[in-house]
């Protein structure tokens, strides 16, 4: 119920009017068919259908990529919102002609929400709740499918330097949470809407809606030394659910900017 073993899936970067031609395997111990639904393709059901494949099973599609823009990639057979919970889903980063402006560093995100019989914290093998889905009641929210894994305090933080700039991307396999996407301690000083970046970026900006089965591209300046929390500003999320990613920035500290003043 993942792409590579990872959540989210890999990430495909093209540059506008690539063709691409991917290839799907399941694996042969699977238990249930599996396919992609790419929104970065015209053709029916983002090739849904094409991609169909039974467990040990493997399909090949040609696609070109006339639009750029960020764009989800999930698995769309039936019990579709089972499957991009549990973690199938991933972005497609179609570069427009010109190629997205230089960064220091890039990081790849995606939120999702679990549906568990046990409560948020329980370890070990948990099992699915269907009804809980259904009411859109999840007990864990996520960013890469670990409970506060990119933190200082899980596997490690994201991290970069003083007078870096960095570029966020962002998924939202939901199936069904609209995210309210923050840098607490930062602004997006440049962010495409939707992941849309055909258009003018968005400037300063701090909380941008990422509605589920949907993108977000975001870069910040960092200025000052700090731990920026990635948040959904649905905070209960945060405090309650597990969703936290942490972008440590080292260096200097400039007082001008920020200090202590008492
Ligand atoms: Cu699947």
């Amino acid at each position: 119920m993942t792409w590579n073993g990872r959540v989210p899936g890999p990430m495909i970067r093209v540059r506008q009017d690539d063709t691409v031609t991917l290839t799907v395997r399941s694996a042969a111990a699977n238990q249930r068919p599996h396919c992609v639904d790419i929104h970065a393709v015209y053709g029916s059901g983002g090739g849904a259908m094409a991609t169909i494949m039974p467990p040990g099973g493997s399909r090949r599609l040609f696609f070109e990529c006339t639009y750029p823009g960020t764009f989800i990639y999930h698995c769309a057979v039936m019990g579709m919102d089972e499957r991009i919970s549990r973690g199938m889903f991933g972005m497609v980063l179609v570069e427009p002609h010109e190629g997205l402006p230089a960064v220091d560093r890039e990081f790849y995100l995606g939120q999702h929400e679990l549906y568990t019989r046990e409560p948020f914290g329980s370890r070990g093998l948990l099992h699915f709740d269907f009804a809980a889905m259904a009411r859109e009641e999840p007990n864990f929210v996520l960013f890469n499918g670990m409970v506060e894994g990119l933190t200082s305090g899980g596997l490690g933080a994201m991290r970069a330097k003083v007078g870096e700039t960095v570029r966020i991307f962002m998924v939202n396999g939901g199936p069904n949470l609209n995210s309210s996407f923050l840098p607490v301690g930062n602004v997006w000083k440049g962010c495409w809407p939707q992941g849309a970046l055909a258009n003018s970026p968005l400037n300063y900006v701090q909380t941008q809606s990422v509605a589920p089965g949907s993108c977000f591209v975001g870069e910040m300046e960092l200025p000052v030394p700090e731990s920026i929390k990635l948040v959904d500003h649905a905070l209960s999320r945060v405090a309650r659910k597990g969703l936290l990613a942490e972008l440590v920035v080292d260096g200097a500290p400039d007082p001008a900017l920020f200090r202590e003043a008492g």
